[in-house]
């Protein structure tokens, strides 16, 4: 039987271990054969580390392995000479797990670049490419960052359902299914009724998971399964649970740059300090825009033209708040001095939206005027609107792409490169 279990990850072998034995495994990245003897190169996911590999049958089994190969060695740690490994490891037991196929679709040494779906349809061999898993390690990093400032700031972490028997949100984009012949069912597009209902009795909450939209519009940013973060705060305001998203942004940015500078120069990415965000309000940017040259009315929605200025003149992260209410959700409380504008926010990166938000009405009365308003059946939402007779409290929160935050923190030019297995358009598979 072979022993499978290492001793050490790559990152793990320095000169403290110089004359012991260890177990290492990994995959082959390189094998240079120079007669008598091997150097081969195993990788983990840590890292790499050179191998000395000796006596005929040995060399002869490094030689022959197709690179990528599963493979487990034992071996003695010795000081090496190569410039990039200041230990090696002079190998006595020469494994081969798993041989991978002679031809892989897709380099993972990333010495030879593919495209993005070529990468994407290998994506389980794509994550052995450095770059690539350095996104994914700061994307699982930035998530526990986020746990644990939203636990400090008192939310609890909940899980409502991602199958639905009516539109959350008004209707639009949702994909719906049949369910067992008997009814139409939904996939969640955001936890917006069930969030707002939960601070009726924890208070504060959040919920990280996958939601749905039936959006046709293939884009760098755009997915048809995204992951949010959302929050919802019992007797917060607007401006208290922006602050609670910059408090985020800042606490995971600072993190990647204290504890993963490594994976951020991995994935290519800068480092970017997060400073007092800027809360421009939607009235100012028009009047930017209008020096601009772009003429926008009152009540107009920000174009992506638009945004691709304003994203101009603000490069970084930017808020703009109290948007024109006929603009938002149902949901979004107005502003009391000024009933045309709301309690509203989108958290901008450049021309990019990467959170929307604000304070909801908490009055049934005034909830079900509001749909009736835009055109919604509150029949239709009775079983939402029932919780507010039970003593609502005011409440606010905000859902926040973690993909696109992700896309900025990284660097990554398409959304694509921050999700496993990407759902777009036309995408449905691996
Ligand atoms: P909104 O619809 O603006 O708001 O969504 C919140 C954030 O989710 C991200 N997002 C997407 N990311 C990738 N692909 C998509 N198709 C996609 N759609 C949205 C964006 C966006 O800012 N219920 C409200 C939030 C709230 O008020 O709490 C909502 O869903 O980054």
């Amino acid at each position: 039987m072979v022993e499978i279990k290492r001793t050490h990850y790559a990152r793990q072998l320095d000169d403290t271990l110089i004359g012991q034995q260890v177990r290492v495994g990994g995959w082959i990245e390189d094998v240079r054969d120079i007669g008598k003897l091997a150097f081969v190169t195993i990788r983990d996911v840590t890292g790499a580390c050179q191998l000395i590999v000796t006596g005929s049958d040995n060399v002869q089994a490094a030689v022959q392995v197709p690179r990528q190969s599963a493979v487990v060695i034992a071996g003695t740690v010795q000081k090496s000479k190569a410039k990039d490994f200041p230990v090696e490891i002079k190998v006595t037991e020469f494994t081969i797990l798993t041989r991978a196929a002679s031809q892989l679709p897709i380099d993972p040494t990333g010495r030879v670049e593919s495209a993005v779906d070529k990468r994407l349809d290998a994506r389980a061999l794509d994550l052995r490419t450095q770059k690539v898993a350095a996104i994914f390690k700061l994307r699982s990093a930035g998530l526990q960052v986020i746990r644990d400032t939203l636990h400090s700031e008192g939310f609890l972490e909940v899980n409502t359902p991602k199958i639905i028997g009516s539109a959350s949100e008004g209707g639009a984009n949702l994909f719906g299914f049949d369910y067992f012949g008997k009814r139409k069912a939904y996939l969640a597009q955001s936890p917006q009724l069930y969030k707002e209902q939960l601070t009726l009795g924890l208070d504060r909450v959040f919920e990280i998971g996958p939601y749905f939209r039936a959006e046709n519009s293939h884009t760098v940013r755009h997915l048809t399964e995204f992951t949010s973060v959302d929050i919802e705060a019992a007797f917060l305001d607007y401006e208290d649970v922006m602050d609670i998203v910059e408090q985020v942004v800042r606490n995971v940015a600072t993190e990647f740059q204290e504890k993963h500078k490594n994976d951020l120069q991995a994935a290519g990415a800068k480092e970017m300090p997060v400073s007092k965000i800027d809360r421009l309000t939607y009235e100012q940017c028009l009047e930017e825009l209008a020096k601009e040259g772009e003429k926008l009315q009152f009540g107009d929605d920000l174009s992506d033209a638009a945004l691709r200025k304003l994203g101009e003149i603000h490069s970084g992260f930017y808020f703009i708040m109290d948007w024109p209410l006929k603009l938002k959700p149902f949901y979004i409380h107005e502003k009391e001095d000024n009933p045309k504008l709301s309690k509203s926010f989108d958290l901008q990166y450049g021309y990019l939206e990467l959170v929307s938000g604000g304070r909801r009405l908490h009055d049934p009365e005034k909830l079900k005027s509001r749909l009736a308003e835009q055109g919604l059946n509150p029949a239709s939402f009775s079983e939402h609107l029932k919780a507010f007779d039970w003593g609502m409290p005011p409440h606010s929160g905000w859902g926040l792409g973690y993909d696109r935050l992700m896309m900025v923190l990284t660097g990554s030019q398409n959304v694509r490169d921050v999700v496993l297995y990407p759902r777009d358009t036309d995408r449905l598979t691996p």
